[in-house]
């Protein structure tokens, strides 16, 4: 296949790269100094795109490849695509589904835990000498049987409650209907309500224009000054402005975010914030499960080509 021309949009490590490689003739989107010259004098034979979760494709992008087929995404978020401009052309959409839920129910799960224990804190704590110098670390909240609110109760949803459930947690989740699950989690359509009645409200939904800003200023100001906010899902399921009014005026006691509008450069807002834990979109971050996304990518792009069923379709 190795007459088959892939747009590469972002980089991946080295073992993936070397099988795209081998198999694909790859073109370097991310290396180009000018992104439109670069389509205008190669788009015209690019028959795939693999891509990662956050860059996706862009309508410009997918306009400047008419040969397009396929789109392959490193990530189990397709939001960055254009899906109107795909559906418009009839193009196939793959992703990266299952492999990466656990992974990112722990780092959510884990995010929680250092925040509400001030483990960052504790580690410079003892770096600095303030544990020989100053004595003991300032006192910090429970987190075992505190009451969390699961803002989109999808696979990663599911797996950040059943971890919260071994922490003897009130488990409560918000999705468009009532889930049959076994145990006792309550279902709270609404996200103020749910965030009224969270100590840690977890956001898991999958990004969509519909679910913008669903965590907006209301959201926020439900949860509370004792609350603390975790998204592992998209940046822009969360009103940024707001979250960072609320925490600079301790409207929200503290939240913890592995992604943000604009990353990887984020709002220097909260670079100054001391009850703000930031992470760098590394949810999926395993080599265990990167191996295992970029594993699919390629053998979406290979059976398409090889007009085999495609493994974990889109569209
Ligand atoms: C990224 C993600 O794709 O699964 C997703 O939707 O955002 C991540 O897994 C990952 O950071 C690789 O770019």
């Amino acid at each position: 296949m190795s007459s088959i021309e892939i747009l590469q949009v972002g980089p991946y490590p080295s073992w993936d790269e070397e099988r795209l490689n081998a198999t694909f003739n790859m073109h370097r989107y991310f290396e180009a100094a000018d992104k439109m010259a670069f389509l205008a004098e190669r788009g015209a034979d690019i028959r795939g795109v693999a891509t990662r979760g956050e860059l996706g494709a862009g309508r410009a992008m997918i306009e400047a490849l008419p040969k397009l087929e396929v789109i392959s995404v490193y990530g189990v978020g397709y939001d960055a695509v254009d899906l109107a401009a795909v559906r418009e052309r009839g193009i196939r959409v793959t992703n990266t589904p299952d492999v990466l839920t656990k992974d990112v129910a722990d780092l959510g799960v884990a995010m929680m835990l250092a925040q509400a224990r001030g483990m960052i804190g504790a580690d410079r704590w003892v770096r600095s000498g303030d544990w020989a110098g100053k004595g003991l670390y300032p006192l910090k909240s429970q987190a075992h049987g505190k009451r969390a609110g699961i803002l989109g109760l999808g696979r990663i949803g599911f797996e950040v409650a059943k971890r919260l459930a071994g922490f003897d947690m009130d488990i409560a989740y918000s999705s468009r209907t009532p889930k049959d699950i076994a145990g006792n989690w309550t279902y709270i359509a609404d996200p103020v309500a749910l965030a009224e009645r969270s100590d840690f409200l977890f956001v898991t939904l999958s990004a969509s224009a519909a679910t913008r800003h669903i965590v907006d200023r209301k959201v926020i100001e439900a949860l509370g000054p004792e609350g603390m906010l975790i998204n592992i899902s998209r940046a822009s399921n969360i009103d940024e402005d707001a979250l960072l009014d609320a925490l600079e005026t301790k409207a929200l006691g503290s939240a913890a975010l592995d992604v943000f509008e604009g990353e990887p450069k984020l709002n220097p807002r909260f670079l100054s914030l001391d009850n703000v834990l930031l992470q760098p979109h590394m949810a999926s971050g395993t080599v265990e499960t990167r191996k295992a996304m970029g594993k699919l990518v390629f053998d979406n792009l290979s059976a398409h080509f090889d007009g085999r069923p495609l493994l974990t379709p889109v569209l």
